[in-house]
């Protein structure tokens, strides 16, 4: 029983298993040079350990977290040292490792001024993001500052003590601005497209509207490149805290779990100083556009495409989906005959070898990635993921059925019900006007209208198109009347031309 082992930390180190990786360096030499807003499972099996790989090289690029909502993850590292474990897992078992590269972390609500005095010391060169889709206060089809948000409307009138991500940019820019300090690079980690430039376009927004001054030093002085991130990191379960602390021999209050595969293409722009991220296996290039634009809509489109089929047909988990009859065969082919030819090419770049791995990493049977996670906010994530693939296929006269059905899949997700007619436990920063608008409708027709009508989520080049209202509208009537496991062994591609 865990209950009975004692806790990770610096000292217990020495005591691990020698299976275990752990820090190969001195921690008490390590200083902070990188903030991370969004101290999330992601960011800890991902960018986390790209560091703590080069810190035996540079000790100078400690983390330091930042949660801007919950104080969760703060109370379980602290007592831990901020040590935590990553378990790489598949089929074949798992490997841990120990990850000491955190140096503190700060809960915003709790003490902004904390926050932004860490953002302005002299050593932090590189604030990292990772606040997921809806964090960054944008409406996703415009990809501009959502100036209606209600974290956004609190920073404009408390620029000082901000809540949200932008805001706390603002304000640290600004005060490092003052002081003489040269400014970090600001480099999102998040599913975004454009993620850099989208970012730099709502931090200038939000700067300009009580600033002008500091909005142009933000356009000409502050780096914001893009980055390419990739790694399946299902939330961490009490299962898991649970196995880990056993395999540990001493507890982990919340150790993150992931799959072997791991990619980081970013752009090399990183004007006060960088790690050398490419040791850990990151890329940088000068454009990362192709690699994104591959990754959220092959990966992301997908992985959220199989969240709602898979979650309507009682699936609870990616792999049980992909294990279930013919959904291999519709992700594959959608993947081949709509995505595809959308992507720009990479030159260099195996495509077919990709996505061969996207769908062995769906199946991964040790991940248990649960599809109402990934469900989570598709208000947020549909244009970049379905949506704007949707967008080419109809400039370019070609069919986007089983796109098409994944925006469906969504559509009859967020009406709240499940095929059971049981309650879905929506989450989505939408969800009160999405069940609002829903209630009560039964025709696809009916469902279709209200919620194109959403315009943070559909451009106006997809609800004034014919054929884009026909073909959702079709796939949304067969979902409805034939159900999610039928609807996927049925499909056909209609492979009609506009
Ligand atoms: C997933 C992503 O939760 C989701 O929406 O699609 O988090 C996905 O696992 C990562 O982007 C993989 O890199």
């Amino acid at each position: 029983m865990t209950g009975t082992l004692n806790s990770l930390s610096d000292k217990a180190l020495t005591d691990l298993p020698a299976t275990v990786g752990k820090p190969a360096y001195n921690r008490a030499d390590l200083k902070t040079g990188i903030i991370h807003l969004g101290i999330g499972a992601f960011h800890r099996a991902h960018q986390a350990v790209y560091t703590e790989n080069i810190l035996q090289d540079d000790p100078s690029w400690g983390i330091t977290g930042v949660s801007l909502r919950s104080p969760d993850t703060r109370n379980a590292l602290a007592p831990q040292d901020y040590l935590y474990s990553v378990a790489v897992r598949d089929g074949a078992g798992e490997k841990l490792h120990v990850i000491g590269c955190l140096t503190d972390i700060l809960v915003a609500p709790e003490n902004p001024e904390a926050v932004l005095q860490a953002m302005c010391q002299p050593d932090i060169r590189i604030v990292t993001l990772t606040v997921t889709e809806k964090g960054y206060c944008y409406a996703p089809a415009s990809r501009t500052l959502d100036e209606s948000n209600s974290d956004i409307i609190h920073d404009l009138k408390h620029p000082h003590a901000p809540r949200s991500a932008p805001g706390f940019l603002v304000e640290a820019i600004r005060r490092r601005h003052a002081s003489g300090l040269q400014p970090f690079t600001v480099l999102s980690c998040d599913n975004l497209p454009a993620n850099g430039e989208t970012l730099k376009r709502i931090t200038l927004r939000l700067a300009e509207l009580t600033n002008p001054e500091l909005g142009r030093f933000i356009a000409e002085h502050v780096a914001f490149p893009s980055s390419m991130i990739d790694r399946i990191v299902p939330a961490t379960t009490d299962q898991d805290r649970a196995s880990v602390s056993r395999a540990l021999n001493v507890k982990d209050q919340w150790p993150v779990c992931t799959e072997p595969f791991s990619q980081w293409v970013i752009e090399d722009h990183f004007p006060s100083g960088r790690p050398s991220w490419e040791k850990s296996g990151a890329s940088f290039v000068r454009d990362v556009a192709a690699f994104e634009l591959m990754k959220l809509r092959l990966l992301n489109g997908s992985h959220s495409t199989l969240a709602y089929l898979g979650f309507l047909a009682g699936h609870k988990t990616v792999s049980a989906t992909m294990a279930a009859a013919d959904f291999k065969t519709f992700i594959r082919a959608m993947m081949d005959e709509e995505i595809t030819p959308t992507l720009p090419a990479l030159p260099d770049f195996d495509l077919s070898t990709y996505k061969d791995q996207l769908i062995e990493r769906f199946c991964n049977p040790a991940l248990h990635h649960r599809t109402a996670q990934i469900a989570m906010d598709g208000s947020q994530k549909l244009p970049q993921r379905l949506l704007n693939t949707i967008q080419n296929r109809l400039l370019a006269g070609q069919s986007f059925d089983r796109l098409a059905l994944g925006v469906a899949a969504w559509m009859r997700f967020v009406t709240g019900k499940d095929e059971n007619g049981q309650a879905i436990d929506i989450r989505d920063p939408l969800r009160d006007q999405l069940l609002q608008a829903t209630a009560g409708l039964t025709t696809a027709q009916d469902i279709l209208n209200v919620l194109l009508a959403f315009d943070s989520i559909f451009a106006s080049e997809l609800t004034q198109n014919a054929r884009f209202k026909a073909v959702t509208l079709q796939q949304l009537e067969t979902l409805l009347t034939n159900g999610a496991t039928k609807t996927v062994q049925d499909f056909k591609s209609v492979n009609t031309k506009a």
